[in-house]
């Protein structure tokens, strides 16, 4: 049995489109290559990942209740979620654990609707407009907080 501990990487609505989706705006990686780098990166601090991508926000909302039960910490995209979605936000404090917010683009240089986050003042640390190295820092950063 791994003693390691899990974190859960969530990619909300339209990230599994990466690599084809406006790739001016979220670049040519894939989804399969964040999953792959947020692996890699995970498990160089110890870490283990289960990874959930999904367009529906109930699919996401059951994952993240999964995570109480075997996960110590959370790297999320919550996708459009981010500017709507007050149960992602509810789900996210039920569940209490630490959470990296990411995006792929800098979502303050974009459009006013893409300026608030329902999530940004509940995580313990926020990227954006580092592409998918802004997953590996999420990780990184949750790995220290975790010690
Ligand atoms: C991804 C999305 O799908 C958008 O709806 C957000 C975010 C930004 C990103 O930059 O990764 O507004």
């Amino acid at each position: 049995m791994s003693t390691s501990k899990r974190l859960l990487l969530v990619n909300g609505p339209n990230l599994n489109l990466l690599g084809t989706r406006e790739p001016d705006v979220y670049g040519h990686d894939t989804l399969a290559d964040v999953e792959a780098l947020v692996a890699s990166t995970a498990a160089e601090a110890g870490l283990d990942v289960r990874a959930v991508q999904s367009n529906h926000e109930g699919v996401l909302i059951d994952a993240i209740h999964a995570a109480r039960e075997d996960c110590a910490g959370i790297v999320i995209n919550p996708g459009a979620f981010t500017h709507t979605s007050i149960a992602l936000r509810d789900a996210l404090l039920a569940v209490g654990l630490p959470v990296a917010e990411v995006h792929l683009s800098n979502v303050h240089a974009r459009e006013p609707f893409r300026h608030h986050s329902y999530v940004s003042d509940i995580a313990s640390c926020v990227v954006v407009g580092a592409g998918v190295h802004g997953y590996a820092f999420a990780v990184q950063q949750l790995a220290r907080q975790l010690g």
